[in-house]
C-alpha cells in the first residue's frame, strides 16, 4: 500500500476517494465538485482510436547485439560490428479488433522499433515473408475484404474469398497464411521479416539490396487449427500472457537476425522483381548472412503507454538503409506516420516510448501537446544566421534511391523472367512443407473454404488452389464440406414481407 495521497491531474489532494460532494448527504452533487467532473470526463477520454489494422497486440523491451561484421554493406550505426542497440518490438494480428483472440488465423505483425545513435529506425515487418497485394492502392480494399460486412458487422468468408480469388497475385501469402505460420503457437515461436527489399548503403557509397530475417531461437512452433479455435474462445489473450510471464520468468525470447544481399545491379535481370512483395529470393540465389541476435528482456511498465501508443513507421530510416522501388514500401512511407498523427497526435515522436535516444533537432514546433522544446536562442527557421541546425549534405547526402525514368503511367510493376502469381505458392508447397505440413494446410484451406456459401466464390475459390498445385486442389476439392444453404449474393435478398392490409 503506498503512502501517495490521492490527488487531482493537477497534483492538488483530494478529500475523497467515494463520496461525491453534495448538499447534505441526501442532496443535490454540487458542481463545485471538479475532481468529480475531472474523474468522468478523463475516463471518457481514456481511449485512443485502435490500430484500424493490428489494433489487438502485445510487446517488450530488448536489444540487437551485432555478432557479424555487415561493414561492407552498410554504414547504418546500428548494424556496425559488436553494437548493441535497444529497442521495441510490437507483435500483433492483422485484421482483428483490440478485443479479439490471440489465436485467429492472420498473419503476425512483427514490428521493431531500434533505438539507434543516429535516430529511430522501424522495421515494421510480419511473421511472413511476403504478402498478399503489390500495389497499396489497394490496401484499404483488401482490409475491408477480411474484416466485416457493412450492414450485419460480420466477417464473411465469402467477401474474404471474393477478393483473394480476384487477386490472384494473393496466392503466395494466401499459402503462408493457411499454412502453419497462419497459427504460430505464441509470438516467442515464429518468425520474422522486414518482407520488403530495402537498400543498404555502404561508407563508400555502394548500395545494395536486402531482405531482412529474424529466426526464432525458440522454434518455429504452431496451433493446430481445432485447438486455436478452443483458446479463442477460453483466453483470447494468449500470446499476450505468455510474453508478458516468459519475460516475468527470465525466459527471455532470442531472435537471429540475418539479411540477404542483393548486389544493386542483379536486381535488373533477377528472375523474378526483386521488389514485389508477393515474392522472395529464394535462398539459393541470395543465402543468409547472419548479422546478430535481438533479445526481449523487459516487459512494458505501462501498456497503454508503451505499446498502444507506439508509433513504428517505416517512413523512421536512418543513415546507410533507405527505400526501393516497391510499391507497397512507398505507400507505407506515407500511411503510418499520417496513422500516428490522428490515432496519437501530432507530437507522438516526443512520447518516451517513441523518442529518440540522440536529440533531436527538426524544425518541427508547437502543435497539441507540444512539451519539448529547443533554447529560446535557436531559430525556429531555416536558413538563419544564428547557429541553427543544418542539415549536412556531405554526410548525409548518400540516399541516392535508384534510376527512375519514364512518363508518368497507371500499371503493374514489370514481370520478370519467372514472374506469375502461383509458381511461389506452389515451391513453397511442394519443397518447403513437409507432408505432415501439406497435410494440415488442405485441412486448413478446406475449412475455411468451407465457410463460402455462394457458389460461384466457391468454384473461384477451389480453382485458386488447383492454379496453386493441382494435387493440392484435388485434394482440397475432395475435403471441402458441400454448400447446405447456398446464396446469390454477400447480403441475402429480404424476404419479401406479406402484404399488409391495404392503407385505406
Ligand atoms: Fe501495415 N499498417 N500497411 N502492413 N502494418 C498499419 O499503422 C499499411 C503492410 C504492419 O505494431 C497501420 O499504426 C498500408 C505490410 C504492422 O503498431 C497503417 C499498407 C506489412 C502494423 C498501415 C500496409 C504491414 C501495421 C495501422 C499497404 C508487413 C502494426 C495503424 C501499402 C510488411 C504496427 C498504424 C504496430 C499497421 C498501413 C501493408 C505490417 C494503417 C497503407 C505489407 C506490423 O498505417
Amino acid at each position: 500500500m503506498t503512502d501517495a495521497k490521492t490527488t487531482t491531474n493537477s497534483g492538488a489532494p483530494v478529500a475523497s476517494d467515494q463520496h461525491s460532494q453534495s448538499v447534505g448527504p441526501d442532496g443535490a452533487i454540487a458542481l463545485t465538485d471538479h475532481y468529480l467532473v475531472e474523474k468522468l470526463a478523463q475516463f471518457n477520454r481514456e481511449r485512443v482510436p485502435e490500430r484500424v489494422v493490428h489494433a489487438k497486440g502485445g510487446g517488450a523491451f530488448g536489444s540487437l547485439v551485432v555478432t557479424h561484421d555487415v561493414s561492407q554493406y552498410t554504414h547504418a550505426a546500428l548494424f556496425q560490428p559488436d553494437v548493441e542497440t535497444e529497442l521495441l518490438i510490437r507483435f500483433s494480428t492483422v485484421a482483428g479488433e483490440q478485443g479479439s483472440p490471440d489465436t485467429w488465423r492472420d498473419p503476425r505483425g512483427f514490428a521493431v522499433k531500434f533505438y539507434t545513435s543516429e535516430g529511430n529506425y522501424d522495421l515494421v515487418g510480419n511473421n511472413t515473408p511476403v504478402f498478399f497485394i503489390k500495389d497499396g492502392i489497394k490496401f484499404p480494399d483488401f482490409i475491408r475484404s477480411q474484416k466485416r460486412l457493412p450492414g450485419s458487422h460480420l466477417r464473411d468468408n465469402d467477401m474474404q474469398w471474393d477478393f483473394w480469388t480476384l487477386q490472384p497475385e494473393s496466392a503466395h501469402q494466401v499459402t503462408w497464411l493457411m499454412g502453419d505460420r497462419g497459427l504460430p503457437k505464441s509470438w516467442r515461436h515464429m518468425d520474422g521479416f522486414g518482407s520488403h527489399t530495402y537498400q543498404w548503403i555502404n561508407a563508400a557509397g555502394e548500395r545494395f539490396w536486402v531482405k531482412y530475417h529474424f529466426r526464432t531461437k525458440q522454434g518455429n512452433e504452431f496451433l493446430p487449427q481445432d485447438e486455436a479455435d478452443r483458446l479463442a474462445g477460453s483466453d483470447a489473450d494468449l500470446h499476450i500472457r505468455d510474453l508478458y510471464d516468459a519475460i516475468e520468468n527470465g525466459d527471455f525470447p532470442q531472435w537471429d537476425l540475418s539479411v540477404q544481399v542483393m548486389p544493386y545491379d542483379e536486381a535488373a535481370g533477377y528472375r523474378f522483381n526483386p521488389f514485389d512483395l508477393t515474392k522472395v529470393w529464394p535462398k539459393s540465389d541470395y543465402p543468409l548472412i547472419p548479422v546478430g541476435t535481438v533479445t526481449l528482456n523487459r516487459n512494458p511498465e505501462n501498456y497503454f503507454a508503451e505499446i498502444e501508443q507506439a508509433a513504428f513507421a517505416p517512413s523512421n530510416f536512418v543513415p546507410g538503409i533507405a527505400a526501393s522501388p516497391d510499391k507497397m514500401l512507398q505507400a507505407r512511407i506515407f500511411s503510418y506516420a499520417d496513422a500516428h498523427r490522428y490515432r496519437v497526435g501530432t507530437n507522438h515522436a516526443q512520447l518516451p516510448v517513441n523518442a529518440p535516444k540522440n536529440e533531436a533537432h527538426s524544425y518541427s514546433k508547437d502543435g497539441a501537446s507540444r512539451f519539448g522544446f529547443e533554447h529560446p536562442s535557436v531559430p525556429v527557421y531555416a536558413p538563419n544566421s544564428f547557429g541553427g541546425p543544418h542539415a549536412d549534405p556531405a554526410a548525409h547526402g548518400d540516399d541516392r534511391g535508384w534510376q527512375n525514368d519514364g512518363e508518368l503511367v497507371r500499371s503493374a510493376a514489370t514481370l520478370h523472367a519467372e514472374d506469375d502469381d502461383f509458381g511461389q505458392a506452389r515451391t513453397l508447397v511442394n519443397e518447403v512443407l513437409d507432408d505432415a505440413a501439406r497435410e494440415r494446410l488442405v485441412g486448413n484451406i478446406a475449412g475455411h473454404v468451407g465457410k463460402t456459401t455462394i457458389p460461384d466464390i466457391r468454384e473461384r475459390a477451389l480453382q485458386y488452389w488447383d492454379n496453386v498445385d493441382a494435387e493440392l486442389g484435388r485434394r482440397v476439392r475432395e475435403s471441402v464440406a458441400p454448400i447446405e444453404n447456398p446464396r446469390e449474393t454477400l447480403v441475402p435478398a429480404p424476404v419479401p414481407t406479406p402484404a399488409g392490409p391495404a392503407q385505406g
